[in-house]
């Protein structure tokens, strides 16, 4: 871990204070406080507004009982949450986690980047994350919708298309943002753009549901075009099998890659004639089963359970897009040892700090997740604005902006890196790429909270 200055560790000592044993979260921001240091070293302006002090602590952060009856007729309590972590560039945004690992410290991480993230599209959108401890594995579509109307019934009072618009994320996705969006149009009595991830019937944008995917491919792929090289004809790994994971497969493929393995949380498959993707889909998004159920259908492929061993398969590139520290510095040897030549994060936060480390020192290309993954917040603000607009767009122009703004991601944070002196460094680059747009805005629009 790198030494911090004299202010900085100052504040991040307040920081771990006042967030005492919150892993994650504090995990999240000391890595974007490294990374702000030669910035802050030449803008006595942002440390006189307080603003690294500021942005660490959520604008407002509110946690609910969610109670609803199950199948049985029994009644369940879960716990909510949304964290409305900054609303300086514009309405609070990001996804609902819905996963029995959900606390206080995870939701604050991810609205913590979510920030950065959201700056780096260039698009108006503040940063927020929200969630569960609710399980939807193994859980009815009646009592997922139950859960659902009973979630939105509180969340409602506290978002609105102007003030904060959620969206999916890990166990969210079209069916529970359907119902979602079903119970706030009842309780406020419009049809507003308060979601994205919609379906496309009742507003959703084209490309979304592919976006953070394919967005990941097109980071990837200008991280490899920098470097002299390409995407495709490559041999990749893709850690996860639900809509980040899948989408990223289907674009890597189209692409000119080969993917040779997926997982979930019980283990992993490596099919050697490259991941098909039908199977895939079938089993996870059609029939909700496990990841194993693929060496049923597809000769030759084989499952391995526990899903950490995913690292061991040899490849060109490594895409995590599961979940937060699942890439650790173990994994990191692994794929070094076997060669790996680029690592791009799908999954927010998925490597830990030592294999980051590890990875960055062996001349590993890393595209950190904040810009990586961006593609998918990025096409939510697009949805966001067609439904202002009271338009849609085609699937060919949704993509083509989602093009570019990935591209500009990657330029921005290239072009960061290098004016600070970590020339190539896109963790470094991204951080300060995106704070500077809310540095500004925070310092222009005065010290009110
Ligand atoms: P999904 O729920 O669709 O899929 C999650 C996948 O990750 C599943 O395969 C799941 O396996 C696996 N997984 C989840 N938790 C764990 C765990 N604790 N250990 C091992 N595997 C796990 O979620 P998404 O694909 O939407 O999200 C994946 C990642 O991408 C998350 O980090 C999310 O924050 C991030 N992300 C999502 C975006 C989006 O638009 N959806 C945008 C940007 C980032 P299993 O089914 O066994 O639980
Ligand atoms: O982590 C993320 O960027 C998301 N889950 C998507 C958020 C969004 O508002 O589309």
């Amino acid at each position: 871990m790198a030494k911090l200055s004299a202010y900085i560790a100052d504040i991040y000592e307040q920081v771990e204070k006042r967030n005492t044993g919150e892993a994650e979260f504090l995990q999240a921001v000391r890595e974007v406080f490294e990374s702000l240091e030669p910035v802050l070293e030449q803008r006595s302006d942002l440390v006189q507004a307080g603003v690294m002090e500021r942005l660490a602590e959520p604008e407002r952060m509110v946690s609910f009982r969610v109670s609803w009856v199950d199948d049985q007729h029994k009644v369940q309590v879960n716990r909510g949450y949304r964290v409305q972590f900054s609303s300086a560039i514009g309405p609070y945004k990001g996804g609902i986690r819905f996963h029995p690992s959900v606390n206080a410290s995870v939701i604050k991480f991810l609205g913590f980047e979510q920030t950065f993230k959201n700056s780096l599209t260039g698009l108006p959108m503040g940063g927020g994350k929200g969630g569960s401890d609710f399980d939807p594995k193994g859980k009815s579509d009646q009592e997922v919708m139950r859960f659902c109307q009973s979630f939105m019934t509180e969340l409602s009072k506290h978002i609105g298309p102007n003030t904060d618009v959620p969206a999916g994320d890990i166990g969210v996705g079209a069916r529970e943002v359907g119902y979602m969006f079903g119970q706030y149009k009842r309780l406020a009595n419009e049809f507003t753009g308060v979601l994205t991830g919609k379906g496309l019937s009742y507003g959703g944008s084209l490309v979304r549901t592919e976006a953070t995917g394919f967005g990941i491919c097109y980071f990837t792929n200008e991280m490899l075009i920098n470097a002299g090289e390409q995407l495709a004809g490559k041999t990749v790994v893709v850690s996860g099998s639900g809509n980040v994971a899948t989408y990223t497969v289907q674009k890597a493929t189209e692409m000119g890659a080969k993917v040779i393995a997926m997982s979930d949380s019980s283990g992993y498959i490596v099919d050697l004639q490259g991941i098909n993707l039908d199977v895939v889909k079938q089993i996870k998004e059609v029939e909700r089963l496990r990841i194993s159920e693929y060496v049923n259908r597809v000769n030759g492929a084989e499952f391995t359970p526990g899903c950490a061993g995913i690292w061991t398969v040899p490849c060109d590139i490594a895409l995590p897009c599961a979940t937060q520290n699942e890439l650790d510095k173990t994994a990191a040897e692994a794929l070094l040892a076997n060669g790996v030549k680029v690592v791009t994060e799908g999954a927010n936060m998925p490597s830990t700090p030592e294999a980051v480390e590890l990875l960055q020192a062996n001349g590993v290309l890393f595209g950190p997740a904040k810009a990586a993954n961006a593609g998918g917040v990025a096409t939510s603000g697009l949805e966001m604005s067609q439904n202002s607009l009271r338009l849609s767009w085609s699937f060919e122009e949704v993509d083509e902006r989602l093009k570019v703004i990935m591209k500009s991601i990657f330029a921005n944070a290239l072009a960061a890196s290098k004016q600070y002196g970590y020339a190539g460094n896109l963790v470094i680059g991204a951080n300060i790429a995106g704070f500077q747009k809310v540095a500004e805005a925070m310092k222009w629009q005065g010290i009110a909270y």
